[in-house]
């Protein structure tokens, strides 16, 4: 039985999110918006199915996959850059590989005790997010 990590989760701390957006050319009005922001995840897990729809007052990203399938990703309301992404089971951690312009892209999701974590990668930089169950 895989983790599942269906559910409603708040973000309760985000590690040099600052640093993450400026990786990704975010421009500096956007990342003073987007750091007082308190997202919620939203995900729904079936099978080898996953819904993540992340929601703010200021913009929401909706991301759906399947293990193991590459797709086509827009980024749209974030860097609007496009990529190729894939995510795998890497042990009970989640793992995409967001291939394109940027360098060494991605994001790990794993459960630790209640909360869900969140690493998102981009170049030479590592932003960490802990979300807890609404
Ligand atoms: C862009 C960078 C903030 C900042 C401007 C808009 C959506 C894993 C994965 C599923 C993400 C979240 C990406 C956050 C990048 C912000 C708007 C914030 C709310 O999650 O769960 O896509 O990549």
């Amino acid at each position: 039985m895989p983790v599942d990590f269906s559910g409603t989760w708040n973000l309760i701390s985000n590690d040099n999110f600052e640093g993450y957006m400026v990786a990704l050319g975010i421009d500096f009005a956007t990342r003073k918006i987007a750091k007082m922001l308190k997202p919620q995840k939203v995900i729904k897990q079936d099978g080898d199915s996953f819904y993540i729809h992340t929601t703010s007052t200021f913009r929401d990203y909706l991301l759906q996959f399947k293990i193991g399938e590459e797709f086509e990703e827009d980024n749209k309301g974030l860097d609007n850059r496009k990529c190729k992404s894939i995510v795998t089971w890497e042990n009970d951690k989640l793992v995409c590989v967001q291939t394109g312009e940027k360098k060494n892209r991605g994001w790990t999701h794993w459960l630790e005790g209640d909360d869900l974590h969140l690493e998102l990668r981009c170049e030479n930089q590592v932003c960490k997010q802990v979300f807890k169950r609404a």
